[in-house]
């Protein structure tokens, strides 16, 4: 089971289906037979994510935990330098072709209320002519990497079915500028998603 803080009200998803793999691991219900980039990550995110702080606003509410790697976009939380993040998070942002973004958010969620407001990103942050934004997803689980874990709804009636490994590209400014929001209402099972950005 994934270590929670125990004032969090937010139910985990789906705890029945990991039993087998918490023969495997009871600590943490994933199998550890597993370690590839992507299992590397995901145990490094889980270790380190907290709630978002930001002023008097936390991303509880949301029952999301956040782990801010770069820049800091958006949460306040204590970041750990680009250049201090495994080498996994370097072979990984390689492999998908983002490794000159200076930012990474790391959203972790654990449970069926798990989830993102409908949003536009902060533009004011990015740099200038480099909005492109790229969202990768992870499952928690490896059972579950075949599986659904989520959907993006955009304003503009486009929907994403999240997978394990599926990325989401999208320009901020262009989004912006035509005030396309977009959003994750829920979790069907536990999912990371890490947002590449360019931040000022
Ligand atoms: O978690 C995701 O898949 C998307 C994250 C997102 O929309 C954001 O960080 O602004």
């Amino acid at each position: 089971m994934i270590k929670r803080s125990s004032t969090e009200s937010c139910d985990l998803v789906d705890t029945k289906r990991h039993k087998q793999h918490d023969k495997h691991d009871e600590e943490s219900g994933r199998d550890h037979h597993v370690n590839d980039v992507e299992s590397r990550i995901v145990d490094y995110i889980l270790a380190r994510a907290n709630w978002g702080v930001r002023n008097s606003i936390s991303s509880k509410s949301s029952c999301r935990k956040v782990l801010v790697i770069g820049k800091p976009y958006y949460w306040l939380n204590e970041s750990i330098e680009m250049d201090k993040a495994p080498e996994c998070f370097k072979e990984f942002a390689a492999k998908h072709n983002v490794d000159d973004c200076n930012s990474i958010l790391c959203n972790v969620y654990e449970s069926k209320e798990s989830r993102i407001a409908k949003h536009c990103d902060n533009t004011s942050l990015l740099e200038p002519g480099k909005g492109d934004v790229v969202s990768i997803s992870l499952a928690i689980h490896h059972s579950d990497r075949s599986k659904e874990l989520a959907k993006m709804y955009f304003s503009d009636k486009t929907t994403l079915s999240l997978k394990h490994g599926t990325v989401v590209r999208f320009d901020a400014f262009v989004d912006a500028l035509a005030n396309r929001t977009h959003c994750i209402p829920s979790t069907y099972a536990p999912r990371i998603s890490l947002t590449f950005r360019h931040l000022k």
